[in-house]
């Protein structure tokens, strides 16, 4: 039998709710994946909520525990995850451990998505930016926001082919997939995700309209990259792996908004029906359909 695939997720841990390694963990669990899991931050909650309390994870505290994974032959793994980091520091660490990651197996997969800001506004320090354009250059897959592939290639996107040229600049910097899991060119109904893969068999891009929910949520974005990351290791396809994430994340979704429309529309109820949603995940039903364009 072979191993099982084994992803290093690094991202936020949250006592309550679900956001980062909180929402990316049990989805790669349930799709066959052993999951490693560095909390860059250990927080009561998600920063939406009135206050947030807890501990970042130092450079120094993120060496010791890669020494420690190092010094026992533990740092063998099929799959690198990133997510919010907030320190340059520790991200510069993530970066020089990745190099060793792809020593140790060169076939490793790096999931990067540039956690940065949304909407015109960076909610991180602006000297990750450099870090990010080195690491999305070496990336396999990333799934940045419009907001964040406008910082990472500076150029301000209006259109929808503004989006698409911005995608073959990150292809041409060396990163082989590029997934924007929304952007703002769909309309009231519609949210439209981009996606595009380079690899030598030729350039493939898809875009997806997806059912839009007249509600907010948090921690959707983390949840699209751990389900994109493990369909593209199953399928090797980018439409099924666009398809099957995105009607994951439709089925989820619709159940937490309908908990929260008959509970109170608070940011507790509307905290992602993970757990709930143990079949979407294992079998996303073929609901919306992504486009050859
Ligand atoms: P990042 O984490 O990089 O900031 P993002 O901001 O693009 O990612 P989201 O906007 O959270 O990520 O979207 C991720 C996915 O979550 C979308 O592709 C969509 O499937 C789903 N999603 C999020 N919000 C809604 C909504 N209101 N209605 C329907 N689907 C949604
Ligand atoms: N604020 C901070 C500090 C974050 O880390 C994030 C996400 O990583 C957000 C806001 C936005 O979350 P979302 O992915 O739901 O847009
Ligand atoms: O990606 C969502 C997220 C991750 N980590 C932390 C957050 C949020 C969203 O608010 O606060 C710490």
């Amino acid at each position: 039998m072979n191993d099982s695939p084994r992803v290093l997720s690094i991202q936020s841990h949250v006592v309550s709710g679900y956001v980062g390694n909180k929402s990316a963990t049990l989805p790669l669990q349930l799709l066959g994946f052993d999951v490693d899991v560095i909390n860059s931050v250990h927080f009561s909650n998600h920063t939406g909520y009135k206050v947030t309390k807890g501990q970042i994870l130092s450079n120094t505290d993120l060496d010791e525990l890669i020494e420690g994974l190092t010094i026992n032959g533990l740092d063998r793994y099929t799959h690198l995850l990133t997510g919010y980091i907030g320190s340059p520091l520790v991200l510069n660490r993530i970066a020089s451990f990745l190099s060793d990651l792809k020593t140790k197996n060169p076939n490793l997969v790096y999931v990067c998505d540039p956690v940065m800001g949304d909407n015109g506004k960076m909610y991180v320090r602006s000297e990750l930016l450099p870090i990010y354009k080195e690491l999305v250059a070496i990336a396999d897959i990333i799934t940045p926001n419009q907001f964040e592939v406008e910082l990472l290639t500076d150029k301000k996107i209006n259109t929808i082919e503004d989006a698409w040229d911005a995608i073959s600049i990150l292809h041409e910097k060396g990163c082989k997939t590029v997934v924007i899991s929304s952007t703002e060119f769909g309309n009231d109904e519609y949210l439209v995700a981009m996606a595009s893969s380079h690899t030598e068999g030729g350039r493939r891009t898809l875009t997806i309209n997806i059912p839009k929910l007249q509600a907010s949520f948090t921690g959707t974005g983390d949840l699209f990259a751990a389900l994109f990351l493990a369909w593209m290791h199953k399928t090797n396809d980018l439409k099924k792996s666009l398809e099957n994430s995105i009607n994951t994340l439709q089925a989820v979704l619709k159940k937490t908004w309908e908990y929260a429309k008959a509970a109170g529309p608070s940011l507790h109820n509307r905290e992602l029906k993970l757990v709930q949603s143990k079949a979407e995940i294992e079998n996303p039903q073929s609901v919306v359909v992504a486009i050859d364009v």
